[in-house]
């Protein structure tokens, strides 16, 4: 059996609610991704600088025969397509930001990757959606996730659809 793969999506400039699902679209017409499944898309107040937009976030679970190097590349080609500048200012506003939350049971330390994706359990955008896909699911820990999500304030966060 392939193991899933967990990407987050987040976006907070221009029309969010579409960058997002094209991002979702954008990934399912690789030859070696397969889309299994997309949470219900969620808001969310902005982490880090709080004079920046919302964020719309949701997670996709993905099964895919690229290495999480050739998955990077690949989300980052996406995220550059969609008008993602980057200009420095951490946690700032983006078109679009793809994070590879979860790679199997993986975990990777290393200059470009850090897997599973740094923060996770403080992220209640994350963790709702990724609860909503996975809701057995045991986290690098060894703890459930609905351990992280019920350790988590879920302040800020609402469901849209
Ligand atoms: N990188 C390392 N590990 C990974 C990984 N697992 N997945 C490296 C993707 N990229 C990974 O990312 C910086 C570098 O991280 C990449 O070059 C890649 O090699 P970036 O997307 O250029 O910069 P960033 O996203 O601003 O930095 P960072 O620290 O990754 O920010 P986050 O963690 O992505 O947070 N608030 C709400 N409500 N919702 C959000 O989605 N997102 C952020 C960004 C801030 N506040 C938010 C949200
Ligand atoms: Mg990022």
């Amino acid at each position: 059996m392939i193991e899933p793969v967990y990407i987050g999506l987040g976006s907070n400039l221009g029309d969010s609610e579409n960058t997002i699902s094209d991002a979702v679209n954008a990934l399912s017409e690789s030859a070696d991704i397969t889309i299994n499944a997309v949470s219900s898309l969620y808001k969310s107040a902005p982490m880090g600088p709080k004079n920046q937009p919302d964020y719309f976030n949701a997670v996709c679970e993905i099964s895919t025969s690229l290495d999480p190097i050739e998955l990077l590349d690949l989300c980052q080609n996406i995220e550059s397509t969609h008008g993602r500048e980057r200009k420095g200012e951490r946690w700032g506003p983006r078109t679009l930001d793809l994070d590879i939350l979860l790679y199997s049971t993986n975990t990777i330390n290393e200059e470009r990757l850090t897997i599973p994706h740094a923060g996770i359990a403080q992220r209640e955008f994350v963790l709702v959606p990724l609860f909503e896909l996975a809701p057995t699911l045991i986290m690098p820990d060894g703890r459930p996730i609905a351990k992280w999500v019920a350790d988590c304030s879920l302040d800020g966060l609402s469901r849209l659809r």
